[in-house]
């Protein structure tokens, strides 16, 4: 490998051979054996499980059961992963229509609707899953919510630097809650995405007029600055859970 970046590999948790792991193996390894297939186009996610999708398509691959594949990453994380992996890279630039996207999240209700972007990479996440014929998420089973909010308390949301404070303002005033800036794990600066862009981080209101992420999602959209939200609502065709006793919950 000629990679230079010394951080790969951290997002896996510190015990890759805790329970929790090995589930999240076992439902990336799972998923991607019942919808990838040879000469796919392929939107990679991003975060710890998809980690797993790599190794799952690195080793098809390698083994010669799947062929001919492009892959197109979701986050510059993702990108190294794949390039590590030796698997071909690709964009949504050479390839705007994708035949599946395999992603993580960090909460995933009844509905199959999502809070993702705890990872920053929620724009290229969303662009991408809207590229793909099919969007399938491989997840720990503790993302599964009843009511979006449960889990993951907040919704990230990446806005564009300069409209950072407004955007905050007009968020409370239009929708109550309160709202944060992303910071770095340096604790110095904000955290810029892969899209030299900041993350606000809503607290939403508990009691979202009849749950209607939808309008809440076209709502924060339509506020000058807001670049994309990390709410994934109506695309979800399946979500693969690795449960802790290593068995596999699958919802559609
Ligand atoms: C990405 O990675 C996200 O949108 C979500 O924030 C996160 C999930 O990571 P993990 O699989 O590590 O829980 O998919």
């Amino acid at each position: 490998s000629c990679s230079s970046i010394s951080s790969i590999g951290a997002s896996v948790a510190s015990d890759p051979d805790s329970p929790v792991e090995h589930a999240k193996k076992a439902a990336a390894f799972a998923c991607g054996d019942n919808y990838v297939k040879s000469g796919q186009k392929i939107g990679v996610g991003s975060g710890s499980t998809v980690k797993y999708f790599v190794q799952f398509l690195r080793e098809r691959v390698r083994s010669g059961q799947l062929k001919d594949i492009q892959c197109v990453p979701t986050s510059f994380m993702t990108r190294r992963w794949l390039i590590e992996a030796a698997l071909p890279v690709v964009d949504v630039e050479q390839c705007p229509r994708l035949d599946i996207c395999i992603d993580g999240a960090d909460e995933v209700d009844e509905n199959l609707d999502l809070i993702k972007g705890g990872g920053g990479c929620l724009t290229q996440e969303k662009i991408v899953q809207s590229c793909a014929d099919v969007f399938v998420v491989i997840a720990d089973a503790n993302k599964k919510s009843t009511a979006l909010g449960d889990k993951y308390k907040v919704l990230p949301i990446e806005v564009v630097p300069v409209a950072y404070i407004p955007v905050q303002r007009w968020i409370t005033e239009k929708f109550g809650g309160e709202t944060h800036l992303r910071i770095s794990s340096t604790k110095c600066s904000p955290l810029i995405t892969d899209n030299n862009n900041y993350i606000l981080e809503w607290h939403f209101p508990k009691d979202i007029p009849n749950r209607d992420w939808a309008a809440v999602h076209a709502g924060l959209v339509g506020l000058p600055g807001v670049v994309e939200t990390g709410l994934f609502v109506g695309v979800t065709s399946a979500v693969y859970f690795a449960e802790h006793d290593g068995s596999i919950e699958v919802r559609k």
